[in-house]
């Protein structure tokens, strides 16, 4: 009998007595939102966590992503990859600033630091890079650049919670980290998001900007938005901070057995292992070389689906042949990101995504 479908991913829960514990202050006190003590009890927990000296929440990552950029007040142009969900690119634009597409690197899937300075302009404020799939950017290249020019830095690490390069933090690179917390990411508040820096002057601001521009009672110092974490998101993310190590060690496992059966196999590329990184195992991306593999990305996905196992393209379309963008860039501009948003799936990865289903998916690629 054939399984229940298999997704890209899965949820990863704590038991629900766990949640009942952690929510019943929240019943006692009525307190629901507005940066209650959950949610300022969780804001520490983390900065202890990802080892970085200041923490703010948000109700989602992209509204964290687009406070941060408003916060630094850019102007101009702003360098990114076009090799991201669409959040990233948004955030800019939504800003009223111009996204400029940088092409990525072929073997992290992160911008090219070599392509980034033909690109800069004397309208260029700040860069944007991805650390896609939790897989880190080139951060000494890009802070060189960075600091040469006068640009500011805000890594979109959404996909990078617990990621560490030489026991360090991820988020403490560049000027602001901005970090995602939905459903379907390594570590989840259901929704949510957090940004991480180095510059404690930042707090007051981004406290204000998700929460209005209000500064006091009778004063709005900014066109600010609504963008707060509650205290059941802040709640749902205390108890799962207690489980994220486990569960990592469990998607290792996953993504060992994977790579068990798919390395070395001619036309199959797999994700690279960066040297000196603790990565999260947050994706399993794959590219195939039709070419030398025999059957494209498309071919294996569609196989796969009649097994009813669903990847995913993340990321194609690539962002700069979105229809809302495509009649102002041409992705021909990024022949690399092209390329492989053209041959890439990430197959089903969580937790307790079964050995035997990851030995399945990798008996139907091989056939
Ligand atoms: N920057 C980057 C680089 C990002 O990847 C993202 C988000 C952001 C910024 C913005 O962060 P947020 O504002 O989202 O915090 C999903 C997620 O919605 C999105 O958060 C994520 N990136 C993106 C890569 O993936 P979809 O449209 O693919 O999600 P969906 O609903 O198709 O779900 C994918 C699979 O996840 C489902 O097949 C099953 C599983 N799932 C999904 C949900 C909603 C669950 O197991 N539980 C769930 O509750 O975008």
């Amino acid at each position: 009998m054939q399984h229940k479908p298999v997704l890209v991913t899965r949820s990863s829960l704590p038991d629900l007595e766990e949640y009942v514990e952690e929510i019943k202050p929240i019943f006692d006190s009525a307190w629901l939102t507005n940066m209650g003590p959950v949610h300022q009890n969780f804001e520490q927990q983390l900065e202890s966590y990802l080892k970085v000296p200041n923490v703010s929440l948000f109700c989602n990552g992209h509204l964290s992503l687009f406070i941060a950029i408003k916060a630094l007040r850019l102007s101009g142009e702003v360098i990114t990859t076009p090799f991201s969900f669409a959040s990233t690119t948004h955030a800019i634009a939504d800003n009223g600033l111009r996204p400029v597409f940088c092409d990525i690197a072929p073997d992290t899937y992160t911008l090219d630091p070599q392509k980034i300075e033909s690109l800069i302009t004397r309208h260029t404020t700040a860069i944007i890079p991805v650390h896609v799939y939790g897989n880190v950017c080139n951060i000494e290249a890009i802070e060189t650049i960075a600091k040469k020019h006068h640009l500011k830095v805000i890594y979109d690490a959404a996909h990078a919670f617990g990621v560490e390069v030489n026991g360090e933090g991820i988020g403490n690179f560049g000027d602001i980290s901005m970090f995602s917390f939905h459903a379907t990411k390594v570590f989840n508040t259901i929704e949510g998001g957090a940004l991480t820096y180095r510059d404690a002057g930042l707090k007051d601001l981004f406290y204000n900007l998700k929460n209005f521009g209000i500064t006091s009672p009778i004063n709005v110092e900014d066109i600010g938005t609504n963008a707060k974490m509650n205290e059941f998101q802040a709640a749902m993310g205390i108890c799962n901070l207690r489980h994220v190590d486990k569960e990592i060690e469990k998607r290792k496992k996953v993504v060992e057995r994977y790579r068990e059966h798919l390395e070395n196999i001619p036309g199959i590329k797999l994700n690279p292992k960066q040297q000196g990184v603790k990565t999260n195992h947050a994706y399993f991306p794959v590219i195939f070389d039709k070419e030398v593999f025999g059957k494209s990305r498309d071919q294996v996905a569609d196989e796969l689906a009649k097994e009813n196992i669903f990847v995913r393209k993340y990321f194609y379309p690539l962002i700069n042949d979105y229809e809302c963008y495509r009649s102002i860039y041409s992705s021909k501009a990024t022949p690399i990101a092209k390329k492989i948003a053209a041959e890439v799936v990430t197959l089903p990865l969580y937790a307790d995504l079964p050995i035997t289903i990851v030995d399945e998916i990798c008996q139907i690629i091989k056939k």
